[in-house]
């Protein structure tokens, strides 16, 4: 009863710390493609859809805890239905860069490592939503690999594309790009070599939550350790952008991104007080 209660809230969950990503990364990729986004309404339905379903597939993470097999069934075909929206946002993000007039800021460089990453981890989450096959999977390295692709390289990079993105118009000044770049490059090489291996170790056979593992694990678990190390201190040069770009730079002009749409760019960077003193005209 815990486990289901607990999943009942957990399973949505993720999907809060994930459907603002799918927002965010549909207002920076067309900006950066110079088109509008293609299939705005379906985008709309697919998120819809997501959240709805969401609540249906709770019982994923519970396939080796002797449910009936129908319910196992249950489970495991509306966890699989879920790849049907997402791949319609995919899809959609490609397509709005497709024959798009395309730059590659650090917003964008953040998006794109998004839309490849994230993609990676809805795959290994289909293998682990087919329940035969999760009795392999469950409770190994494979599903921590998993859930960090989503939530690391999918939740947090959009994040730092969305920091990027209105960082000149919260502070007033351009970012520093050559480290915001250096940031970039740093987090999207180690992230894959922290989170990679972990499928491997997972095949293998390691199990989460010990506090030590077999020894023929060790060289793997020193890669993702480099690879932790190195994720940890590609985010001080974030923090160091941050703070130089609150200190000074390069004033921010209204609208710094050239295809960027929305009420925020019509305004001076930083936004005053009393924004709009009289309702903005929007057609
Ligand atoms: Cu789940």
């Amino acid at each position: 009863m815990f486990q289901h209660i607990f999943w009942f809230f957990g399973h949505p969950e993720v999907y809060i710390m994930i459907l603002p990503s799918f927002g965010i990364i549909s207002a920076i990729i067309p900006t950066f493609s110079r088109k509008k986004l293609f299939g705005y309404a379906s985008m709309v339905y697919a998120t819809a859809s997501i959240a709805g379903l969401s609540f249906l597939v709770w019982a994923h993470h519970m396939f080796t805890t002797g449910m009936p097999v129908f319910a196992e069934l249950f489970f495991m075909y509306c966890t699989m239905l879920i790849s049907v929206p997402t791949g319609v946002k995919v899809f959609n993000w490609v397509a709005t860069m497709w024959r798009g007039s395309l730059t590659f800021e650090t917003p964008m460089l953040f998006a794109l490592a998004f839309i490849v990453l994230f993609t990676i981890g809805g795959f290994s989450g289909l293998m682990l939503a087919i329940t035969p096959v999760d009795f392999q999977y469950h409770d190994t390295y494979f599903v921590v690999a998993h859930f960090h692709y989503v939530l690391v390289s999918g939740a947090i990079f959009s994040i730092m594309a969305a920091a990027y993105y209105w960082m000149p118009k919260w502070t007033g000044h351009m970012y520093n790009k050559k480290l915001a770049n250096w940031h970039f490059w740093c987090s999207l090489i180690s992230v894959n070599i922290l989170f990679f291996p972990m499928h491997f170790l997972g095949l293998a056979g390691m199990p989460r939550r010990i506090p030590d593992y077999a020894l023929q694990f060790a060289d793997i678990n020193a890669i993702v350790s480099v690879g932790g190390f190195l994720f940890g201190f590609s985010q001080l040069i974030f923090l160091a952008v941050v703070i130089k770009c609150v200190r000074g730079g390069e004033p921010a002009p209204a609208k710094p991104w050239e295809g960027a749409e929305g009420l925020e760019w019509t305004i001076p960077s930083p936004a005053p007080y009393h924004t709009f003193a009289t309702p903005p005209k929007i057609d």
